[in-house]
């Protein structure tokens, strides 16, 4: 049986009805990290790996949830909505948001299961926030667009999920088209959809198996230090209000001998943000090697400058870059574990599937996961068709 049929057949075995199917994809980012939260570029994509979710209305202001792969249950109401520390939270956490926001929503029961892989960086969590705004906003009619269910899923995992994150996992999440990558401006939520044109190349996605517990509050600690950067500029620039307003002129001639690491951590922010516009202009000219390589830089500046990477996958990496087939490798979203994201020569993927699981096992001793991976649509109902 399918992944779908199972999930109503389970939903209808639980609650004694017939759901509402959502699909809510992951993403992955292809430049751009670590700048959404510094009013920055990114350039991210919903992929072929989702949260999928059975949900339908109650007639009380009951909530009852189902984490299938879990095999785990929540049962709470509407009425105390705290936060468990549990996974019960991302579900919860858009559901206080939608409260607060004044939506008129009732109880509802909730049964999801998935493909993403757990610990990979891709997103699983704000793939299921989404869905389940997503979910709210048709079973009671809402009328949301999709950048305001975008904002209660961020606001739900900042407020009652307590992780200070960026709008791009969700954005991604919620807005993707497929064939598409987002280039998003983080500050005034513009974005364009560009056509990915990359004909004999796949995105290939690495997982190092790691997560290393400095995640989050490293997180925190990355975005104090551009904030700190910023306040000190501004005594020389009153007008700049983020690291998109700053230049590397700016950097060099005020920061860089006062405050080195606060330099080293703004410098990457702002070259970052440059080699977006620089591989935003590479892939319109199809220029997919030139791209490759601004990945690369990417990587270095994550490891060296705004050190959120970590050995394993500096050495995915190194591996990737020693293969001719490989155009251009980075690490992908916050860091200290997760995925690289590849782009490999179809015709080079099967000799580089070999080398990367061979040389990661030698140089770290751990087994690394291949995922490739295709750009798909946004969080949809999963019967009809996305239009935009
Ligand atoms: C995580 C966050 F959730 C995003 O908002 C973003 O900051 C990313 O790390 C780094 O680019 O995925």
């Amino acid at each position: 049986m399918d992944l779908l049929n199972q999930l109503t057949a389970s939903f209808r075995d639980a609650f004694h009805s017939d759901p509402l199917l959502i699909c809510s994809p992951g993403r992955v980012n292809l430049i751009g990290e670590h700048t959404d939260y510094n009013e920055g570029f990114v350039l991210p994509a919903a992929i072929d790996k989702a949260i999928y979710l059975a949900v339908g209305p109650r007639n009380d202001d009951e909530l009852h949830f189902i984490a299938h792969d879990l095999n785990k249950t929540y049962r709470g109401s509407l009425a105390n909505l705290t936060p468990t520390k549990t996974w019960a939270d991302y579900l919860l956490g858009v559901v206080a948001q939608f409260v607060l926001n004044g939506q008129p929503i009732r109880g509802f029961n909730c049964l999801f299961s998935g493909t993403i892989p757990m610990g990979a960086g891709l997103s699983s969590s704000a793939a299921l926030e989404n869905g389940v705004g997503f979910a709210l906003n048709e079973l009671f009619d809402l009328g949301l667009d999709r950048l305001t269910m975008v904002k209660l899923s961020q606001r739900a995992e900042n407020e009652f999920v307590g992780a200070k994150v960026g709008i791009m996992d969700m954005f991604a999440s919620m807005m993707g088209k497929a064939d598409h990558v987002i280039k998003l401006d983080c500050r005034s939520l513009e974005y364009t959809y560009a056509p990915l044109r990359m004909d004999g190349i796949s995105i290939v996605l690495c997982d190092s198996r790691v997560k290393h517990s400095l995640v989050s509050s490293e997180y925190n600690t990355r975005r104090a230090e551009c904030e700190a950067g910023v306040r000190f500029l501004k005594t020389f620039y009153p007008e700049i209000n983020s690291l998109r307003d700053v230049t590397m002129d700016m950097l060099d001639t005020h920061l860089k001998n006062a405050e080195p690491l606060i330099y080293r951590r703004c410098a990457y922010v702002v070259q970052e943000n440059q080699r977006l516009l620089d591989g935003v202009a590479a892939l319109e000219e199809n220029n997919v090697a030139t791209f490759g390589q601004l990945m690369y830089g990417s990587h270095e500046g994550l490891s060296q400058w705004y050190e959120v990477s970590c050995p394993e996958l500096d050495t995915l990496v190194e591996i990737a870059r020693e293969h001719p087939g490989v155009l251009g490798a980075r690490m992908m979203g916050g860091g200290f574990g997760g995925c690289t994201i590849n782009l490999v020569r179809e015709d080079a993927l099967e000799d580089f599937t070999e080398l990367i699981t061979k040389q990661y096992k030698a140089r770290t001793g751990k087994d690394t996961y291949l995922h490739a991976c295709k750009i798909q649509n946004g969080t949809n109902l999963v019967s009809k068709a996305v239009s935009y």
